[in-house]
């Protein structure tokens, strides 16, 4: 097996990007697992920061938007546009 084979990424190199998202319907603890695991079923490695209050979601995730967006809301948690 020639070496570059060992060293060749898996997936192409993608930069994580930022979602700043808006889930009005997100208002309580139950909500902020449901949200994270519907992120999380798009990108087990996003990182999701939740502030409650202002139904706030910050996501970095190397998944597309959409594919983030579309779980979300399956999961009945459609971001506010
Ligand atoms: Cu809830």
């Amino acid at each position: 097996m020639p070496d570059w084979l060992i060293i060749a990424p898996l997936f192409p190199f993608v930069d994580p990007a930022m979602l700043d998202l808006q889930i009005p319907n997100m208002t309580c603890g139950h909500c902020v697992r449901a949200v994270t695991e519907a992120v999380k079923s798009a990108d087990p490695e996003a990182k999701v920061v939740i502030d409650l209050p202002t139904h706030k979601v910050q996501i970095e995730t190397r998944a597309p938007r959409e594919a983030v967006l579309s779980k979300l809301a399956e999961a009945g948690y459609a971001p506010a546009a």
